[in-house]
């Protein structure tokens, strides 16, 4: 009897106890490294493209390789993110508008798309949401005005979400597992009650765990990124172009040099004087600026 074996291609969703499960036309494979893969020690990440061996008859496969990565996190340790959805209360935690930032720059330095959520919109004012949104109009980020509550915007992000493999970041208690029970009813995460003592989540999620809305939408909900560094190597000249809204004026400044701090004649600094660059990502981009000098101080 001839025995053909099929090679496909699949996406890793989660790697558990020595077998990785990799799902492929919405099929979920339980796949072995082969031996070659074992032994050299290779790497496996959630999100990762692998072309896997099923033999014929078997249920099961091999993994025989793994495709080139787009991009990789550590913390989470993921693959080939698309977009980074950084979650953010309104109120009740009050929004971290430098976080946010923060968290801008490492997905533009990772080759990841930003994606701001707004949630707890039923505790604000629709003008306060308004003037959030506007913060980031300049930047061209997509911003989405959410309430896990009322249900205000959950099907815009959802669309979002779709055929893409996004990153849910953000601090404790802003809602990340209640927008994920929200997007889908299929999960039912757990959520915690914000301790009223400390005004801070609790940390109820503890792991990374990827979820499948569908055969190609893949949602990671993590805990807080909160403490995040800015990348390492980032050098200081380079830091303004993961600005998206300094771009277009970096050629207006008096000096090819400018680090649009205390240079005069400087085209960013003019612009935020002019109500152009909100006063917020001005403040964010001087602190993250002495930062990254500090790091590279440290080397
Ligand atoms: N008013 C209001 N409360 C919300 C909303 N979404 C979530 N909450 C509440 O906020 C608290 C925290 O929600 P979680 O979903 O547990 O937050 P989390 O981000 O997953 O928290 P960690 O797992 O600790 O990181 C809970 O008490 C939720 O009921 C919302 O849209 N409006
Ligand atoms: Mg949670
Ligand atoms: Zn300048």
């Amino acid at each position: 009897m001839e025995h053909t074996d099929q090679i496909l291609e699949g996406t890793i969703i989660k790697g558990y106890s020595g077998f990785y499960y990799v799902s492929c036309e919405g099929v979920l494979y339980e796949c072995s490294l082969r031996g070659k893969n074992r032994q050299k020690k290779v790497k496996f990440l959630p999100g990762d493209r692998v072309r896997f061996r099923i033999a014929e008859g078997t249920a099961g496969g091999a993994i025989e390789e793994v495709l080139p990565r787009r991009n990789e996190l550590l913390r989470p340790p993921v693959a080939n993110l698309d977009q980074l959805v950084i979650l953010v209360a309104v109120y009740d935690p009050l929004p971290d508008l430098r976080l946010i930032d923060r968290l801008t720059v490492f997905a533009q330095w990772n080759q990841i798309r930003p994606v701001i959520c707004f949630n707890k919109c039923d505790l604000v004012s629709a003008e306060e949401q308004r003037r959030l949104q506007e913060i980031y109009r300049p930047a061209g980020f997509p911003v989405y005005l959410c309430s896990t509550v009322t249900g205000q915007g959950i099907d815009a992000l959802r669309e979002c979400l779709h055929g893409r493999f996004s990153v849910l970041a953000g601090n404790s208690g802003v809602g990340k597992s209640s927008m994920m029970n929200a997007i889908s009813d299929q999960w039912q995460l757990a959520t915690g009650e914000i301790s009223d003592k400390l005004k801070r989540g609790r940390h109820t999620t503890r792991h990374v765990e990827l979820f499948q809305l569908d055969a190609d939408t893949l949602i990671a909900d993590t805990p807080g990124f909160s403490s995040l560094q800015l990348p390492e190597d980032i050098k200081r000249e380079e830091l303004c172009r993961l600005f998206p809204e300094f771009l277009c004026r970096l050629g207006d400044c008096r000096f090819a040099t400018c680090l649009h701090n205390s240079e005069p004649d400087c085209a960013i600094k003019e612009a935020v004087e002019r109500g152009e660059i909100p006063q917020s990502r001005y403040e964010n981009y001087l602190a993250f600026l002495e930062e990254v000098i500090q790091q590279e101080r440290s080397y």
